[in-house]
């Protein structure tokens, strides 16, 4: 990332893809090709919500390379979080990019044959591949680039060896192999999203698509839950407790706040005579059941496997174990017992696992 200023103050953010994942080094190589999808995504997504996306100004193909619009004012909203800072409003808006997005982008959203050029055009085979193995395969099998403290092997090795867990994630992963529903972000936790503001001045800009595919819409949203109950989770840890329900009730708003935009959005679906009201009440269903369920592979996968959650990791370290437990139980809930549950009884565990009540 380069920030680059004129003599007048001027600024656009340069953004280059590394012939590597740049998280890892050399040793891991990635395609540059990366920057071209994460530039096409940007496309896609502002001309279908404006408003929540950062802004791309140009793209060079031969460097790879992406010019954005300064967000410099901004933060990034992980660090808000983990600074105790207002939350009020962002997951809603996010919900709204993500139903956006869900609507503009879909079967509804386009005719059928410019769905399928533009899927097929959006293929991420490599970034994909690498979500298939950090996110839903390593965390349920074992191995691979996990690492964890001692102190809660034995809860992971628990994990590891309870067989309806593992299915159950296996059949998560088979449905973000298998789902082909929307050009969704494809990796929307809360360092993804630049913030700026508050109340009727709040601006929340989603950024970093490179992970972006056509894939099931719930993806988004289960990483915007888990990363929110990664934020309750500290914020439970450092004793502010109201602080933590209010993060808790955000996961049940943003739900609100994204089928709301999904109802008004559908009245636009470009082929109405096909698809009656009541197969956006089927999809929403499917999208709510993908989302928890893709929340429980979150939150496992931030605890064991690569790329932890600053928010977990910094807290207190008498109050790590009891930390990263809960992340542990409440993903194993939300990927075993989905079909048996509502929304509301998971929303129950999580403030009870943190002892909210
Ligand atoms: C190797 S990249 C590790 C993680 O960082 C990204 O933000 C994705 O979440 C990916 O899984």
């Amino acid at each position: 990332m380069f920030i680059c200023k004129d003599a007048t103050g001027r600024c656009v953010v340069l953004k280059q893809a590394l012939p590597y994942v740049r998280l890892v080094g050399p040793e891991w190589p990635m395609t540059e090709d990366r920057a071209r999808r994460e530039a096409n995504t940007i496309t896609a997504h502002t001309k279908v919500s404006p408003r929540h996306v950062c802004n791309l100004i140009d793209f060079d193909a031969d460097n790879h390379a992406l010019a954005l619009e300064d967000l410099t004012d901004h933060e990034v909203l992980r660090t808000r979080l983990n600074d105790g800072g207002s939350h009020e409003d962002i997951f809603e808006q996010l919900a709204q990019y993500v139903a956006d997005v869900a609507m503009g982008t879909s079967w509804y959203g386009v005719s059928e044959e410019d769905f399928r050029r533009a899927a097929a055009a959006a293929i991420n085979p490599e970034l994909c591949n690498i979500t298939e193995d950090l996110i839903f395969t390593e965390p349920f099998l074992g191995g691979g680039r996990n690492e964890f403290p001692d102190s809660i092997a034995p809860v992971v090795d628990r994990l590891q060896a309870d067989s309806e867990w593992i299915a159950a994630g296996m059949m998560m992963r088979h449905r973000f192999m298998s789902t082909q529903e929307a050009h969704i972000h494809g990796d929307l936790h809360t360092g993804s999203v630049f913030v700026r503001g508050t109340g009727a001045a709040l601006s929340v800009k989603a950024f970093d698509s490179e992970f972006a595919f056509y894939g099931p819409v719930g993806f988004d949203l289960g990483l915007m839950w888990a990363n929110i109950l990664a934020a309750a989770v500290r914020a439970a840890m450092l004793g502010e407790t109201d602080r933590s329900r209010r993060l808790l009730d955000a996961i049940g708003s943003s739900w609100k706040s994204f089928t709301a935009r999904m109802r008004q959005n559908w009245k636009n679906r470009v082929t109405p005579e096909k698809y009656p009201d009541a197969c956006l009440e089927l999809w929403l269903a499917k999208i709510l059941d993908d989302g928890l369920g893709f929340a429980g592979c979150e939150a496992t996968r931030r605890t064991v496997g690569l790329a932890k959650l600053s928010d977990i990791e910094t807290v207190p370290e008498d109050k790590y174990p009891t930390a990263a437990t809960a992340m542990l139980t409440l993903g194993r809930s939300l990927v075993i017992d989905r079909s048996t549950r509502s929304f509301a009884s998971y929303l129950e565990e999580m403030a009870s696992t943190l002892g909210l009540h």
